[in-house]
């Protein structure tokens, strides 16, 4: 199941980059962003949702969309997955965690410094002034339905989701980050993706072209199956604590 080749690279590594997407938090019972869409949501395509003229259009239907998201992640636990990549931390000199995810099960796992492509649902702002947002314990969230997003204490602006939306850029620190380790490590993993989104996808292909050595751990075929010298075809939360005990086999 797990190769030789890739234990012993994996032994050596100097820079481990680990690119996560929806799948590393399936596991957990996170719905993937395309799963996401039941009920109210159904109808509608992640796209127009996830989207600033989506939300300007239809505020309370978005806005609701996001709460249960993000209650659906407040109920969750990190998985094997999740927690067996915190401890790849402490075993490689280097591990650079990238994540498409908007939610905060890699924090809640132990992992440390994680880059946040598409931004998080925990971190709503004012869509006018950027003035953050702290919910409210008290806030009903959680039923599948339309909730009238806050309003910003200092402008009276809507609040809207932490996350990048269709159409908008990624945060250019976070982007950087990500860019500059994917030049710089000596393997990457990529983990629970499928490479439908740009410019995240772009990130194994940049590690590609410089010769890094790229694993891939996913129970389907993806666009990455060609670029990956080891695809470990199965669950991350299974697949991820058998790489870890064959490699570091004496903890
Ligand atoms: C940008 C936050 C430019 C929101 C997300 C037209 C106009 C503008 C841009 C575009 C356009 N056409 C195309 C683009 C580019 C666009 C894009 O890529 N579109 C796609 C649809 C083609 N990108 C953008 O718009 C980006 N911005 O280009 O800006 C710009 C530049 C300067 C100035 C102005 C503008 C922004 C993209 C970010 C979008 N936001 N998330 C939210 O969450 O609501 S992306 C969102 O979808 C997720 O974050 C995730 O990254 C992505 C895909 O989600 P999923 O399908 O759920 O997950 P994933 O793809 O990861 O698939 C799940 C995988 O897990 C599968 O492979 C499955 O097999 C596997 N799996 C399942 N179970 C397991 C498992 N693996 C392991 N273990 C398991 N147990
Ligand atoms: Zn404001």
């Amino acid at each position: 199941m797990i190769p030789n080749q890739l234990i012993e690279q994996l032994q050596q590594a100097k820079h481990l980059v680990i690119l996560t997407g929806a799948g590393v938090s399936a596991e957990s019972g996170i719905p993937t962003f395309r799963d996401a869409l039941t009920g109210l949501w159904e109808n509608f395509d992640a796209e127009q949702l996830a989207c600033k003229d989506g939300f300007l259009a239809d505020p309370s239907l978005v806005w609701g969309w996001y709460e249960w998201r993000r209650n659906r992640v407040l109920k969750a636990q990190p998985n094997p997955a999740h927690l067996s990549i915190a401890k790849l931390a402490k075993r490689v000199p280097k591990l650079t965690l990238i994540t498409q995810n908007v939610d905060d099960l890699h924090e809640r796992a132990g992992s440390l410094d994680v880059l946040h492509l598409h931004g998080s649902l925990h971190h709503p702002r004012c869509i006018n002034c950027g003035t953050p947002y702290r919910h409210l314990e008290t806030e009903p969230v959680g039923s599948e339905s339309r909730i009238d997003p806050p309003t910003c204490s200092r402008c009276k602006g809507l609040v809207r989701p932490g996350v990048v939306w269709f159409g908008e850029p990624l945060p250019a620190d976070q982007w950087a980050l990500s860019e500059q380790a994917c030049q710089n490590c000596d393997l990457m993993m990529i983990v629970g993706t499928s490479g439908m989104v740009w410019p995240a996808a772009d990130l194994p292909y940049m590690a590609e072209k410089l010769d890094v050595p790229i694993v891939q751990v996913n129970p389907t075929i993806t666009s990455f199956n060609g670029l990956a010298k080891f695809n470990l075809c199965g669950k991350a939360g299974e697949v991820l604590p058998k790489l870890y005990a064959a490699t570091f086999s004496d903890l």
